[in-house]
C-alpha cells in the first residue's frame, strides 16, 4: 500500500472506531519506518478531527466519540512509545491538562516528543488544578511549565496560571508554554505566554528554543 492509501486507512480506522485496526496500522507504520508524526497528523488525527466535527454538529453522539477516542489513543500510544527517550539533559518540564479538562491524547504526545528531545518531563495528567503546576515546578526546579487545554472554557486557565505566577513573583522563574486545539500564537501572545506549540513536534522545538534563549 502506498503512503496515501495507508494514511487514508488510518483515518478510516478512527472514524470506524476500530481500535484493533488502528493499533495494527500503528505497528505497521513503525515496522515500515514511517514518520510517526506524519502518520498521526495526516492519518489518525485527521480521523478524530472529522469525528469531532460530526460530534460538534450533532451528527454523532458522545458514546461514538468516546470509542473513536479510544482507538485514537490506542494508535498514538503505540506510535509515541516507539520514539526514543533522550538523555534528560535539556531541561525540566512540568506539564498537564488544565483543570476541568479531561482531553489528554495530544498532551501525552507532547510528553513523548519532549522526552524524545532530551527533556525530563513531569506529567501531572489531566484535569489538573493550577496550583499543582506551580507546586510541582517549584519542587523539581522546572524550567518550563506547559499547560494543554482543549476546551474554550478551560483555555482561560492558561491565562490564570500566568497571572498567578506574576502575582507570586515567580513569572521570571518559569517559562510558560501553552497548546491545545483552541490555542493559537495570537492567544499565547495575548496572555503573555513564552511559547505556543501547534503540535507535538513544534512543542519540543519551541521548548528547546526557549532554553537556548536562556
Ligand atoms: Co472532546 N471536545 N469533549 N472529547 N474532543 C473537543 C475538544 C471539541 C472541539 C469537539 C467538538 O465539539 N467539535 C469540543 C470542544 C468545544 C469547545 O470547547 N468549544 C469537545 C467537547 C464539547 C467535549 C465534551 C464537553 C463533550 C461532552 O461531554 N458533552 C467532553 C469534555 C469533558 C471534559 O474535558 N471536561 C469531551 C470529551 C471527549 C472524549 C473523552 C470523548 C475525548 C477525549 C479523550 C482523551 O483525550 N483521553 C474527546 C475528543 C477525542 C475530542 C476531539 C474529537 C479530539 C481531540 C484529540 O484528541 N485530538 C476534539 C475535537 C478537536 O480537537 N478537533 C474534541 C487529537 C490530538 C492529537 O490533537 O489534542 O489538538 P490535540 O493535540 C495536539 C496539539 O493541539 C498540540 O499537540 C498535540 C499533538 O500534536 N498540543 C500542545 C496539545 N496540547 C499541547 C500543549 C502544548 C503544546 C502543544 O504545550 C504545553
Amino acid at each position: 500500500m502506498d503512503t496515501e492509501g495507508f494514511l487514508k486507512e488510518a483515518k478510516e480506522s478512527i472514524k470506524d472506531a476500530d481500535k484493533g485496526k488502528a493499533q495494527e496500522l500503528a505497528k505497521q507504520a513503525i515496522a515500515e519506518g514511517m514518520d510517526p508524526l506524519e502518520v498521526i497528523n495526516k492519518g489518525f488525527r485527521a480521523g478524530i478531527t472529522e469525528v469531532g466535527d460530526l460530534f460538534g454538529r450533532g451528527e454523532l453522539f458522545l458514546p461514538e466519540l468516546i470509542l473513536s477516542a479510544e482507538a485514537m489513543k490506542g494508535a498514538t500510544d503505540i506510535l509515541t512509545s516507539a520514539l526514543p527517550v533522550g538523555a534528560k539533559e535539556r531541561g525540566k518540564v512540568v506539564i498537564g491538562t488544565a483543570q476541568g479538562d479531561i482531553h489528554d491524547i495530544g498532551k501525552s504526545m507532547v510528553v513523548s516528543f519532549l522526552q524524545a528531545n532530551g527533556f525530563e518531563v513531569y506529567d501531572l495528567g489531566r484535569d489538573v488544578e493550577m496550583q499543582q503546576f506551580i507546586d510541582k515546578a517549584k519542587e523539581v526546579d522546572a524550567d518550563i511549565i506547559g499547560m494543554s487545554a482543549l476546551l474554550t472554557t478551560t483555555m482561560s486557565m492558561q491565562k490564570t496560571l500566568i497571572q498567578e505566577l506574576k502575582k507570586t513573583g515567580l513569572r521570571e522563574k518559569f517559562k510558560v508554554m501553552v497548546g491545545g486545539a483552541p490555542a493559537t500564537q495570537r492567544w499565547a501572545d495575548r496572555i503573555g505566554a513564552d511559547a505556543y506549540g501547534v503540535d507535538a513536534a513544534d512543542a519540543a522545538k519551541k521548548a528547546t528554543e526557549l532554553l537556548d534563549e536562556g
